[in-house]
């Protein structure tokens, strides 16, 4: 197959610009029309051609200044129009077929309504365009449609509507800010609208409309209170308003992701947009909150100002997962919070950077643009950024957005930008800083501590070494900031002597740095990493004892929950070399006397009692034989059970959940309540506790508690066969049912799986039936998916086959933990690279996954 590799290295600035786009799309299932008028001009002093982009479009005709014009070329690519005008205007008219776009890229119907998803490059599948992000343009789009779509929405400010005929109608749409066409959206259908207005600081009021399928309303509610607190929290921490009259979200089945921040019109994933008490769990709650406020946050950082180049990616995103991410810490807790990213960071992106895909956060080579929607460019971008502000304190971090802000409104700029604008605002020397934007791979930090009994000195050696990734075979040290304590057995808090450590903090900007405490103490403990300061994996060389110094005297909450996590991985550790190794009964003393400890804080304890995952704990592990480790795991929760269960069951008969609310103490109580229910039902004495729970849940977070408790219970399939009648009507319910399905060790889980397929409500052209019933088989059914007859890996390949001629950037997604063989022994990589070699082969495969696949197998 013949692939292009775009490099960020050849960037070069347009040769056109295109000032103004005037759209009319009239609406039709198999043959829409698109009439696209567009104002040019040429850059500079050259005569080369004008290059559009057009992806599965039909040219019916072309109009040069209103002139009839046919000195073009047409490619499957796009279409190249010779001319040596400078100013011109453009008229192309073009058909689509949205009913048969399966891949859900451009114009598609989603259900029965219409909706688009331009980003990244999407937009050329509704017309030809110079399809990238540093085209900013100002858009007027007229919607025509037959009079059973009421609503016609597109970008910006309503200007116009009226009937065309008994059977069309008409809206038109100004959007005054200039933007990219990867921000363009158009939806047309029939809903139900939940209407509000927000007052901004400024004082003016901009209408509110979110937009649902009939009937869902009551399930609108709380995403559009998210929305008034998202904008509320721009305003107080950024001094950021929105800026238009009116801001849209619709909520739709059919999305190949979350939600998409569509200048005033959001398209979301119905999944991030509908919740309520019955039907939404706690976790749901929070991630349509942090979803709404994403795409939300995203009107200044991704919209106002936006990315030069797809490479830029994590200029936008890494950013604004950082802004959303405050706002969720400052809408519930900052602890639960900074747990659940750093498990997304050790699950997920460390597991990318050890992986044939492993790229810097500003990637330098791309074939699929969709491809590099990752937990790097995502969430390890959103970690840099953290350092910054970690650096540079709120304040500086604040003067820096100020500035980055007055000085890109209305640009398409670089993530160099960024740092020079963040540069503006400190006196720290960025510049060694910034190569976290261009080397890829997770830096191992180790502490070594030697202690001089003559002289009471502790000398501490803290080093960094980044182990070569596929893409980048040699790493130059990096600028770490690392949150650090010295604590000695009672909790007293120690400087270094030579003051490298300040307010908590010390930089290691080279290979490595030494420093020495002075203490009578022989048994100093280092507390390394709080708040996970920096996007690393940590080797600090404690015993139990010191684990449990941590846990019992360190600051950082943080550091108190890794360190019960340290020692869970220790233990399973031994259960891996022996599954029959006894556990010194020493430590299950100290752990029911940490958890009584930490009775009065649920949060705390309730992120403590949950042990590392599968996934999380291979990013620690070399040569992994599957079965043991899931053996080992399985060992030690089963002996975490039995040998805690009095302390465990006392904290669960305590928790008061009450009556149902959504609140931050209420959500703790029951997550605490639920990880507790999790670790007894391996216990048959618990199972009328999981069967009482489910009878008498109110809310789906205690029902989906029992339920995923009951599955080390015998009444496992019972109790899902009613939960299945319960729901069978809600398709986001089945999807949790699905995943659950999905994720049982059992052995006719394939026979099962393929059976499911079959359910009346699961459907190969929903992303979210697929993600929820395959994509949770292949990432987290490690048991299956890694059998050793190949049977799981085989299963994955042929479903991606089948998946890929559908929507190849689902398809492209799930194959991740096929790529992602390093970690694995011989056995699994060689079963794995089979499969993949499979698909490699398979003729018509597509760019998406055609990239990772031959990434993974060079
Ligand atoms: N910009 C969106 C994510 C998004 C990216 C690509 C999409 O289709 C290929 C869709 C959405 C966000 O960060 O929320
Ligand atoms: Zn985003």
């Amino acid at each position: 197959m013949s692939v292009h590799v775009k490099k960020r290295a050849d960037y070069q600035p347009p040769a056109f610009l295109i000032s103004t786009v005037n759209l009319t799309v009239n609406l039709h299932p198999t043959a829409t029309r698109v009439v696209s008028v567009l104002t040019i001009n040429r850059q500079g002093d050259h005569n080369k051609p004008l290059v559009l982009d057009g992806d599965k479009l039909t040219l019916k005709s072309l109009l040069l200044n209103k002139n009839d014009f046919s000195d073009f070329t047409l490619s499957d690519e796009g279409l190249t129009i010779n001319t040596d005008e400078d100013t011109f205007e453009l008229e192309i008219h073009t058909e689509i077929d949205p009913k048969n776009n399966k891949a859900l890229e451009g114009l598609y119907l989603s259900g029965g309504a219409y909706c688009t998803q331009c980003e990244a490059e999407g937009f050329r599948r509704i017309t030809y365009f110079m399809d990238r992000p540093d085209i900013l343009a100002v858009y007027t789009v007229t919607v025509v449609g037959d009079t059973d779509l009421p609503m016609l929405l597109s970008n910006g400010n309503p200007v116009d509507k009226g009937q065309i005929d008994d059977g069309k109608h008409f809206v038109t749409w100004h959007d005054p800010h200039p933007k990219p066409s990867y921000l363009f959206a158009l939806v047309a259908g029939d809903f139900d609208l939940l209407s509000d207005t927000y007052t901004t600081m400024s004082g003016k009021e901009v209408a509110l409309e979110l937009y649902v399928d009939k009937g869902k309303k009551a399930q609108g509610h709380f995403a559009l209170a998210s929305l008034k607190r998202a904008m509320k929290w721009d305003e107080d921490v950024f001094g950021l308003e929105y800026d238009l009259d009116i801001y849209m979200i619709v909520a739709v089945d059919f999305f190949n992701m979350g939600a998409m921040e569509n200048k005033g019109l959001n398209v979301f994933n119905s999944k991030f947009v509908l919740a309520e008490q019955a039907s939404a769990t706690d976790d749901d709650f929070f991630n349509v909150e942090s979803v709404i406020a994403h795409e939300y946050f995203h009107n200044w950082t991704g919209n106002r100002v936006t990315c030069r180049d797809w490479f830029q990616l994590s200029l936008k995103e890494g950013l604004t997962v950082f802004r959303d991410q405050q706002f969720s810490a400052d809408m519930t807790s900052p602890l639960s919070n900074r747990i659940k990213h750093v498990r997304v960071m050790r699950e997920h992106q460390f597991a990318e950077d050890a992986s044939a895909m492993s790229h810097p956060i500003r990637p330098d080579e791309v074939i699929e643009m969709n491809n590099f929607y990752t937990v790097t460019v995502y969430d390890k971008g959103a970690e840099v950024i953290r350092m910054f502000h970690t650096l540079l304190g709120p304040e500086g971090f604040r003067r820096g957005m100020d500035e980055y802000i007055k000085r890109h409104d209305g640009q398409a700029v670089t993530c160099d930008d960024f740092v020079a604008a963040m540069q503006s605002a400190t006196e720290i020397d960025l510049s060694h800083f910034a190569l976290w934007y261009s080397q890829s791979g997770t830096p191992e930090i180790s502490l070594s501590h030697q202690f001089n009994a003559q002289t009471g000195k502790h000398n501490f050696t803290l080093s960094q070494t980044t182990p070569a990734t596929a893409d980048q075979a040699t790493k130059q040290p990096l600028y770490i900031p690392v949150a650090i304590e010295i604590i000695d057995e009672d909790g007293n808090q120690y400087v270094d002597e030579q003051g490298l450590i300040n307010n908590g903090l010390i930089i290691l900007d080279t290979p490595s740095l030494s420093f020495s405490v002075s203490a009578t103490t022989e048994k100093l403990t280092p507390v390394l990493l709080g708040n996970f300061s920096a996007p690393v994996k940590v080797d600090n060389p404690l015993e139990t004892d010191g684990l449990l110094t941590i846990f019992t005297h360190g600051k950082d909450p943080f550091n108190r929950w890794d360190a019960m996590q340290t020692l869970y991985s220790r233990c399973i550790s031994a259960l891996y070399d022996d599954v029959t190794a006894p556990i010194e009964a020493s430590l299950w003393t100290d752990l029911e006397s940490a958890i009584k400890s930490e009775q009065g804080n649920l949060e705390l304890l309730g992120e403590c009692l949950v042990i590392p995952t599968f996934e999380t704990l291979c990013q620690t592990r070399k040569d992994i034989d599957v079965a043991r480790l899931v053996a080992a795991r399985n060992q030690f929760c089963l002996l975490f059970a039995q040998q805690l269960s009095k302390v465990l069951n006392h904290i669960f008969l305590h928790i008061d959940t009450g009556d149902y609310a959504y609140n931050q103490s209420a959500v703790i109580a029951r997550r605490c309540k639920n990880v507790i229910l999790a670790h007894l039902a391996r216990l048959p004495e618990f199972e009328h506790v999981v069967v009482s729970q489910f009878d008498n849940a109110d809310n789906m977070t205690d029902s989906l508690g029992a339920l995923k408790a009951a599955q080390y219970t015998r009444v496992f399939e019972t109790l899902m066969a009613r939960f299945e009648t319960q729901w069978c009507h809600d398709a986001l319910v089945l999807d949790k049912w699905f995943a659950l399905h999905a994720t049982q060790p059992k052995d006719d889980i394939l026979a099962t799986i393929t059976m499911l397929s079959e359910h009346p409500q699961f459907s190969l052209g929903n992303p979210n039936r697929v993600r929820s019933l395959v994509g949770s088989f292949a990432f987290y059914n490690s048991e299956k998916f890694h059998a050793l007859d190949g049977s799981g890996y085989k299963f994955v390949t042929d479903y991606l086959l089948k998946l890929d001629g559908i929507n190849p950037q689902v398809a492209a997604r799930i194959v991740t933990p096929l790529t992602q063989w390093q970690g694995f022994n011989a056995d699994h990589q060689q079963l794995m690279k089979a499969q993949l070699a499979r698909l490699l082969n398979h003729k018509g495969l597509s760019k998406d996954l055609f990239e990772k696949v031959s990434k993974s197998l060079a």
